[in-house]
């Protein structure tokens, strides 16, 4: 039987979330879903996330593996923010066995192929959704059949990267089986993660999902999602609670109804969590979803300016806002989040003063928290980062370098971000106070008061972590 060693490798340092341990934070669906397809394909397989370990142990681990499991294949998935180690891996795997297949998949992969396979010894880059495309491509290299017939994947061919045929995005996915949970749920873990649908039909400015999902919504059916969550429930007793990790898990409010009635038919009890947008929404879905179980839900909101709301092009308008606001004023049960971001083109004093005072109005409808604010970075495959082109700041070649992945500074330098990040995370502060502010739960404010106020203020490099 081949194996295969399934890796996510380090997060750059200032991605790690410090002071939330693995067991608390969402898990790595992608992974799951990957690790269930190839074991059921009949491949030994192990996969191990190092995203928030430390680099060096990482890497001694990884050597380990490596000589200890002796895997024939080496699959890697990458994002623009663990590129940098995953290099370090592409060189210590083959060093260690020249003939291991190193393939690599993901965000970072999908946008960056050429670039990669030009640059390093990798021997295949799946493009997209992996769950087909490897399984085929794992087969072909078996029986060393060509493999320019696979579709979504690129190879070099006689010095030259290929690409074959583009993959076709899993249109029912209720077929795939459901992630593997077991590599994540330890006896400490209370929450579970799942996803319902896949994709999103918006292309915001600084989002580079359409890379994978193409901008086209897919969803599973609702007895599929029960059946999943009523497995986690009875195989792991400790989850108490079910993440859902949607990009946007309300985008079709018949079905987010459909889901919660059948949850409360079905008596399931389950705190359940999810991210949303801000349109479309219904006072009748979050009742619903009130009484099914939900306790948070997180908005994307990004900014209380009414210009940047459409420059970004989040389709919402401050009315939307407000209107799903008033939506929400007889759901007690639910903790409303909402991700702020700053620092988008045509940002200004002016713009974060905007915001501010959006917040207040807002907080006068219905309370909710902010997740930090987080400071625009810049992911290849986005309009943000085109425009970091035009102006000569940024190229493709930065992502060869060990630079961090890099902050919007076509108009403010860092420095000037930084004051605008303090002016608007304290206007927001004198809201309701530090209790606003919803870090890492409220454990590590009452643990740690000083670094949750320095943070807030920015002193620190800090960069909240959201989902969409
Ligand atoms: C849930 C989520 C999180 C969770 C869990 C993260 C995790 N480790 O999975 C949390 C909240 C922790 C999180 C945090 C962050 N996240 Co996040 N997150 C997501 C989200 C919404 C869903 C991930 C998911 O489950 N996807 C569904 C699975 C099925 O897709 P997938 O992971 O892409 O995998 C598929 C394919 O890509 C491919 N594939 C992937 N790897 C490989 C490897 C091989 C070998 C093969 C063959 C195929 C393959 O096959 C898989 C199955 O189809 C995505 C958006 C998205 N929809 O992907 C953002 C996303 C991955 N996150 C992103 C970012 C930026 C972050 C943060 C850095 C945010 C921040 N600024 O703090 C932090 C990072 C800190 C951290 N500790 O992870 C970006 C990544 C951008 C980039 N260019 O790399 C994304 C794409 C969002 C975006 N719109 O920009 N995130
Ligand atoms: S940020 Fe959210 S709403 Fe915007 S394109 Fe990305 S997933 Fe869709």
């Amino acid at each position: 039987m081949k194996r295969i060693l399934l890796i996510s490798a380090p997060l750059e340092e200032s991605f790690k979330l410090k002071n939330i341990s693995d067991d608390e934070n969402s898990y790595s669906l992608g992974l799951g879903y990957l690790h269930s397809v190839i074991e059921k394909s009949g491949y030994a397989i192990k996969t191990k996330n190092y995203n928030t370990s430390d680099e060096v142990a990482s890497l001694n681990d990884i050597r380990e593996e490596i000589s200890g499991f002796n895997p024939d294949y080496l699959l890697m998935q990458l994002f623009s923010m663990n590129r940098v180690t995953s290099y370090k891996v592409f060189k210590i795997a083959k060093e260690l066995k020249n003939d291991i297949k190193v393939i690599i998949g993901g965000v970072h992969a999908t946008i960056m192929y050429e670039q990669l396979l030009n640059n390093f010894d990798i021997d295949y880059a799946v493009l997209g959704e992996g769950e087909k495309t490897i399984v085929e491509l794992l087969r072909a290299l078996d029986k060393a059949e060509d493999t320019s017939k696979i579709r979504g994947i690129s190879y070099r061919r006689n010095g030259q990267v290929v690409k074959t045929e583009e993959r076709e995005l899993v249109e029912n996915l209720d077929e795939l089986p459901f992630p593997k949970h077991e590599l994540f749920i330890t006896s400490k873990r209370k929450m579970a993660c799942i996803l319902t649908s896949r994709g999103c039909p918006f292309k915001c400015s600084f989002c580079c999902l359409h890379t994978i999902s193409k901008r086209i919504y897919r969803k599973r059916s609702v007895d599929n999602i029960i059946k999943e969550i009523e497995y986690i429930l009875s195989a792991f007793k400790n989850i108490n609670s079910i993440q859902i990790a949607d990009d946007t898990f309300t985008l079709d409010v018949e079905r987010a109804m459909e889901f919660c009635k059948e949850i409360v038919k079905r008596n399931i009890k389950v705190k359940l969590s999810c991210s949303a947008r801000i349109k479309p929404s219904s006072k009748e879905m979050f009742k619903l979803m009130e009484e099914a179980g939900f306790v948070s839900i997180g908005f994307g909101l990004e900014t209380g300016s009414e210009k940047l709301l459409a420059s970004i092009h989040k389709n919402i308008t401050r009315e939307d806002v407000k209107e799903t606001f008033r939506n929400l004023t007889k759901v007690k049960k639910i903790s409303i989040t909402l991700y702020m971001m700053l620092g988008f083109p045509g940002e200004s004093d002016k713009t974060v003063e905007e915001s501010v005072n959006f917040l207040k109005e807002l907080y006068k409808i219905r309370k909710f928290g902010v997740y930090g604010v987080a400071i625009l970075w810049v992911y290849p495959n986005t309009e943000v980062f085109d425009l970091m082109k035009e102006k000569r700041l940024i190229g493709d070649d930065y992502w060869l370098s060990d630079k961090e992945v890099p902050y919007f500074t076509v108009e403010h330098s860092y420095q000037d971000l930084l004051r605008l990040k303090a002016k608007m995370t304290s206007g927001f502060f004198a809201i309701r106070g530090r209790a606003f502010f919803v870090y890492k739960g409220f454990v590590y404010l009452l643990k740690s008061p000083v670094q949750t106020v320095k943070k807030v203020f920015s002193l620190t490099n800090f960069r909240s972590s959201r989902w969409n």
